[in-house]
C-alpha cells in the first residue's frame, strides 16, 4: 500500500477470462489488491491463473479470492486446496464466514499457514438486511483474536478498538451510487476510511457500463488515499 500509495482493492466480478485479464492489466498500476470470484468465470482454466500471476508480478498487488468459505473445517480444507480452482496455490488471502465456529479457521489454517497465506473473517456485510450484526459481529471478533497466527483482518465497515492491528477491508464503496437493485448498499471512500477501514473494495464503480477502468481506478485510488492522508493529519 505504501509502495503504490494505494488502499484500493478492485473486485473484478466479470465472467470471461479476456475481460478479466484486460481489466486486471488496466487497473493493476493503481491497486494494492485484486479481489476475485473465480467461480463466476465461464472459461476458467490454469492459463488464467498463470496469466494472473504474471500480472501480479508486473503490477505488484496481492490476490484475494473472495470465496466466503462457510462450512465445517474438513470440508473447507478441501474447497480451499482441491477441486477445479486449487485456491490455496495462487490466492494470497481468502475470507470466511464465522457461522460454523472455530473449526472453519482451523481447517483453512492447516492448508494456508504453511503457505504463508492469510484469512479475513466477515464480521459485517454491506447488503441490506444482513444478519452479521451485534452479537454475531462481536463473536466473530473474539474468534479472530483466538487465531491471530492466521487471521489477518476483517471484512467490515469499521475498525474495532479491541484489535486495531487487524486489517479492515470494506466493500460496498461507490462515489456515484447509494445502492443497486439487489440489496447492495454503498458508502463513499471518505466515509469508510473515516470509520477506520484500511482498504476500500470497489467493483462496478470501476468497470460498470460506460466506465473507463483506468480513469475510474485512478479516481478511486486518489479518493481512498487522500481520505487516508486526511485521517492521518487529524
Ligand atoms: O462494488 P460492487 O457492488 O460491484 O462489488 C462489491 C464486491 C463484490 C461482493 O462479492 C463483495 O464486494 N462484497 C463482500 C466482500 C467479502 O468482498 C462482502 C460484502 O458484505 N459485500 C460485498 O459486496 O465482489
Amino acid at each position: 500500500m505504501e509502495r503504490k500509495k494505494s488502499n484500493l482493492a478492485v473486485a473484478l466480478d466479470v465472467t470471461t477470462k479476456q475481460e478479466f485479464l484486460d481489466i486486471a492489466d488496466k487497473v493493476g498500476p493503481y491497486i494494492c489488491c485484486l479481489k476475485t470470484h473465480v467461480d463466476i468465470l465461464e472459461d476458467f482454466d490454469q492459463d488464467l491463473i498463470d496469466k494472473l500471476k504474471k500480472l501480479q508480478k508486473k503490477h505488484d498487488f496481492i490476490i484475494f479470492e473472495d470465496r466466503k468459505f462457510a462450512d465445517i473445517g474438513n470440508t473447507v480444507k478441501h474447497q480451499y486446496s482441491k477441486g477445479v480452482y486449487k485456491i490455496a496455490e495462487w490466492a494470497d488471502i481468502i475470507d470466511a464466514h464465522a457461522i460454523p465456529g472455530d473449526g472453519i479457521i482451523s481447517g483453512l489454517k492447516e492448508i494456508g499457514l504453511p503457505l504463508n497465506r492469510g484469512l479475513l473473517l466477515l464480521a459485517e456485510m454491506s447488503s441490506k438486511g444482513n444478519l452479521a450484526t451485534g452479537a454475531y459481529t462481536e463473536a466473530t471478533i473474539e474468534m479472530a483474536k483466538r487465531h491471530k497466527d492466521f487471521v489477518i483482518g476483517f471484512i467490515s465497515g469499521k475498525k474495532y478498538n479491541s484489535c486495531e492491528e487487524l486489517i479492515v477491508m470494506t466493500p460496498g464503496v461507490s462515489l456515484d451510487n447509494s445502492n443497486d437493485d439487489l440489496g447492495q448498499q454503498y458508502k463513499t471512500p471518505g466515509n469508510v476510511i473515516e470509520n477506520g477501514s484500511d482498504i476500500i473494495i470497489v467493483g462496478r464503480g470501476i468497470y460498470g457500463k460506460g466506465k473507463d477502468p483506468v480513469v475510474e481506478a485512478q479516481r478511486y485510488r486518489n479518493a481512498g488515499w487522500n481520505a487516508y492522508l486526511e485521517k492521518l493529519e487529524n
